[in-house]
């Protein structure tokens, strides 16, 4: 029988991994599908506006429905999924969780920069983006080690 829940990947796509990280926190079976990212298969390309993995696609009595947009993709997770809770219950705690993992796609967004870079300035530019960033997200963590609190999920 086919996976109810397939995620289109990329090995190393960090967004992908967001994903990943909640599927498996929750225990819930998927069926990864790496592709070559530098030569996009048709079928992939149709399901995915952006172009971009990670795609999660859901069985449903009226055929797959692709999902696109790592956030959204765990959110979906999060609300559909037995298993261990990622989101606090508090609405202004949950909507501070959602607002840093936006800040999170910023930060990947910046290390890609990093890693790219092909010049001196640009690579210095993006190493304080980063830096600035990570120093903002200890900060919201406080003593940590993590945003919320187990018992307070
Ligand atoms: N905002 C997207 C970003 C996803 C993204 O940038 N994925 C990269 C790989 S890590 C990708 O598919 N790139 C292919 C392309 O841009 O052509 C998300 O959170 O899912």
């Amino acid at each position: 029988m086919a996976a109810a829940l397939k995620l289109i990947s990329h090995k190393l796509c960090p967004y992908v991994q967001r994903a990943v990280i909640a599927l498996a926190e929750k225990g819930v079976p998927f069926e990864r599908i790496d592709i070559d990212l530098a030569n996009k298969p048709d079928w992939f390309l149709k399901i995915s506006p952006l172009g971009k993995v990670p795609v999660l696609t859901v069985a449903t009595d009226n055929g797959e429905v692709a999902l696109f947009e790592s956030n959204v993709i765990c959110e979906y997770i999060e609300e559909t999924q037995s298993g261990a809770k990622l989101h606090p219950q508090d609405p202004l705690a949950r909507a501070e969780h959602r607002a840093w993992m936006e800040f999170g796609s910023a930060i990947l967004s910046d290390l890609w920069g990093l890693e790219t870079a092909k010049d001196a300035a640009t690579l210095e530019a993006k190493c304080q983006a980063v830096t600035a960033k990570f120093a903002r997200v200890e900060a919201a963590l406080g003593s940590g080690p993590y945003f919320v609190a187990r018992e307070e999920v």
